[in-house]
C-alpha cells in the first residue's frame, strides 16, 4: 500500500546475497534462495530487504564493482528473477531497497572500457579521473590520496601503443575507478538507474560511500596522508562538498515522483553529526546509517552521548535515525561485544583477539532490545538475528576481500562477517544450500552446527526467539513504531533508561551491579534472565509497561 511513512520506524534486513542462500548449490548465495527464505523473513517480522549490490560484477569487491545497473549477476540469476522477488516480497508487506554505488564502476564497466581504449586526453576519459603521473616520468601517483584498501588511491594504465600512460584514480580497489561526478553523462546514467529500479518496484536505493562521490576537480594533496585511509578520506576537505546535496536533492525528487514512500538511504561515514545530518533534509535524503552508534563501544556514558547526540542531530530535520550495530564490513557484534575493547575502527580491525563469545552474545542481546526500543529505524545485518560470531580463522586461500589482499595481510578483511548463513542440518553447508552442494564460497566453522535456524527456532531461549518476540511486540506498541517520544528516565550511570511514551520503558543495565526493576511495571520482555530477587543483573536490557 501506498504508506508514506513505512519507513519511519521499519526494521530493515540486509541481505549479502552471495552468502545468505544457494537455491543450485553452486556454493554461492542467489535470488531464488532469498525467494525460497521470505517465509523466514515474514516470521522474523522485518518491514523491508536491503540488498548489497546483485548486479553483474567480476566480484573484485564483493559485488561493489558493479559492471551492469540494469541487469543481475547470472550466479545471482536473472533479472525476472530479481522482480519476481521483489513483487513477492511485497505481497508479504515486505519492500525492496537496492543498493547504488555512485562512487565507482567496474573495470569490466563498457564506459571504463571504452575510456580505456580510447587512450590519453580522449572525451570518453572525462567520465573518470585520468590524470598523468608526477616525477619525470610520470612514474609517481598524481597526488598523495590512498587508497580504503591500503596502497595509493591511484593505477597506472598502460596507453593502446603499449606505453606507460596516465594514471586512474580509485578510492577503493583498482577495479573500481571512480567516476567523475562533474560530468553530464554520470548524473544523467544514475537517475537513469533509480528510475529503472523505482520502475521494477524497489522501495528505495542505498547510497554507497555517499560523501565520497564529488571531489575537488584539482585532486590537491592532502594535508596529512599518514592518518591513514579511514581516518583521511571521509574526514578529509575533499569529501562531503557542496554539490552533493544538489545530486541529492535531484534523486529525492525522482524518488518522491513514485507512489508509496521510496527512500534514500545515505552510507555517510562522517566524523562528526553535524556534517552527517546536512544530508537528512524532507529534500534530500530520508535516513542515513548511524555509524557513531556502530563504532561505539558497550560503555553506558559513550551509548547515552551517541543517542543523544543523534537524536538532536536528527530532530531539526525531523529525520529518522537509523540504528545499526553491524553490516558487510565490520566485525560481527557478538565477537566485537566479548573483546575487551567494544569499539569498532577499521584502522584497528584484527583477527585473533581474545574475545568471549558469552559474553559477547549476552550484550548483543542487550543492544537487540536497546536498539528496538530507540527512536527511529533498526537494520538487522543477515545473521545477526542468529547471533552469529565473526569467522576468525578462514583459510588464506580462500579470504577474497580486496581489504585484505591489498593490505599485505596486515588488514584480516572482511570475509570473516560474510561466511554463509547456517539453516538447518549439523554438516556443513548446513542448509545454505541443498545437500551435495559445494563448498560455500567461504568455508562455515563446525561450530556452526548449534547456530543454525533451525536449532534457534525451536529454541524460546535462542537469539533468533528473541529478535522475533522483540520486533513482534515492536510492531504491536504504537509508541515504539516511529519516532515518537523520547526521554530519559533518572537511573545510576551505568544504567540506561528511557520511555517512549508514559506507557513504555525500556531499561539497559551495563553493570556490574544488578538494578532495580522500577516498581509497579509490567515486564514485556527481557534479554536475559532477572536475578533471583528479580533485578536486572548486568549486560540485560528490560521492556517494561508502566
Ligand atoms: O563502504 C565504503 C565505506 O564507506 C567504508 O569502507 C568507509 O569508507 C571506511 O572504510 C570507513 O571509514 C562501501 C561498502 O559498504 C563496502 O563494502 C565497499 O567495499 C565500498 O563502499 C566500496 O564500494
Amino acid at each position: 500500500e501506498a504508506d508514506e511513512n513505512w519507513w519511519r520506524g521499519a526494521v530493515i534486513y540486509q541481505v549479502y546475497p552471495r552468502s545468505f542462500a544457494d537455491s543450485n548449490g553452486d556454493g554461492t548465495g542467489d535470488l531464488a534462495g532469498v525467494r525460497s527464505r521470505l517465509p523466514y523473513l515474514a516470521e522474523l517480522g522485518v518491514n523491508a530487504l536491503w540488498f548489497s549490490p546483485w548486479y553483474p560484477s567480476p566480484m573484485a569487491d564483493g559485488g561493489y564493482d558493479v559492471a551492469d545497473y540494469r541487469d543481475v549477476e547470472p550466479v545471482f540469476g536473472s533479472l525476472a528473477e530479481a522482480e519476481k522477488l521483489i513483487s513477492e516480497a511485497l505481497a508479504l508487506g515486505i519492500r525492496t531497497i537496492i543498493d547504488i554505488v555512485p562512487n565507482h564502476v567496474s573495470a569490466a564497466h563498457p564506459w571504463f572500457r571504452e575510456a580505456l581504449a580510447a587512450g590519453p586526453g580522449s572525451p570518453a576519459r572525462e567520465r573518470f579521473w585520468f590524470r598523468p603521473g608526477r616525477g619525470e616520468h610520470g612514474e609517481l601517483p598524481p597526488n598523495n590520496w590512498p587508497s580504503q584498501f591500503g596502497g595509493p588511491a591511484w593505477t597506472r594504465t598502460t596507453d593502446p601503443d603499449g606505453t606507460p600512460g596516465d594514471w586512474f584514480l580509485n578510492l577503493f580497489d583498482s577495479e573500481q575507478p571512480d567516476l567523475n561526478w562533474n560530468h553530464p553523462d554520470v548524473l544523467a546514467e544514475h537517475e537513469d538507474i533509480l528510475r529503472f529500479w523505482f520502475d521494477r518496484g524497489a522501495g528505495g536505493v542505498r547510497i554507497d560511500s555517499a560523501a565520497m562521490v564529488s571531489k575537488d576537480p584539482a585532486l590537491p594533496d592532502l594535508p596529512d596522508p599518514s592518518a591513514g585511509a579511514d581516518a583521511v578520506l571521509p574526514a578529509h576537505p575533499y569529501v562531503d562538498r557542496d554539490d552533493l546535496h544538489d545530486i541529492y536533492r535531484g534523486w529525492r525528487r525522482i524518488a518522491d515522483s513514485y507512489p508509496g514512500a521510496r527512500i534514500l538511504v545515505g552510507e555517510v561515514w562522517l566524523p562528526d553529526a553535524e556534517r552527517f545530518a546536512r544530508y537528512l533534509r524532507p529534500d534530500e535524503m530520508h535516513t542515513a546509517f548511524n555509524f557513531d552508534f556502530l563504532a561505539c563501544p558497550w560503555e553506558p556514558a559513550r551509548l547515552r552521548t551517541s543517542i543523544a547526540t543523534t537524536l538532536a542531530a536528527h530532530a531539526p530535520v525531523s529525520a529518522v535515525a537509523t540504528w545499526v550495530l553491524c553490516n558487510h564490513d565490520v566485525t560481527r557484534t557478538v565477537t566485537r561485544y566479548g573483546r575487551a575493547d567494544t569499539g569498532f575502527d577499521f584502522a584497528t580491525k584484527a583477527f585473533g583477539i581474545p574475545t568471549d563469545l558469552e559474553l559477547g552474545t549476552r550484550r548483543a542481546r542487550a543492544a537487540a532490545l536497546l536498539t528496538l526500543a530507540l527512536p527511529g529505524s533498526v537494520y538487522l545485518y543477515q545473521g545477526e538475528e542468529l547471533g552469529l560470531p565473526e569467522v576468525e580463522d578462514i583459510p588464506t586461500g580462500k579470504l577474497q576481500d580486496p581489504m585484505y589482499l591489498r593490505s599485505a595481510g596486515t588488514n584480516p578483511g572482511r570475509d570473516g562477517c560474510r561466511v554463509p548463513l547456517p539453516w538447518s542440518g549439523d554438516v556443513p553447508p548446513f542448509g545454505f544450500g541443498p545437500a551435495g552442494s559445494a563448498e560455500s564460497w567461504l568455508p562455515q566453522p563446525d561450530q556452526w552446527a548449534a547456530r543454525t535456524a533451525e536449532i534457534q527456532s525451536a529454541d524460546p531461549a535462542s537469539m533468533l526467539s528473541l529478535y522475533r518476540a522483540a520486533i513482534r511486540l515492536r510492531a504491536d506498541t504504537p509508541e515504539l513504531v516511529g519516532d515518537g517520544a523520547f526521554a530519559w528516565l533518572d537511573s545510576r550511570p551505568d544504567v540506561l533508561a528511557f520511555r517512549r511514551s508514559d506507557r513504555f520503558v525500556c531499561l539497559v543495565n551495563l553493570g556490574p551491579a544488578a538494578a532495580e526493576l522500577p516498581a509497579h511495571q509490567e515486564l514485556l520482555l527481557t534479554s536475559g534472565p532477572l536475578a533471583e530477587d528479580g533485578r536486572v543483573p548486568q549486560d540485560t536490557a528490560v521492556w517494561l509497561r508502566a
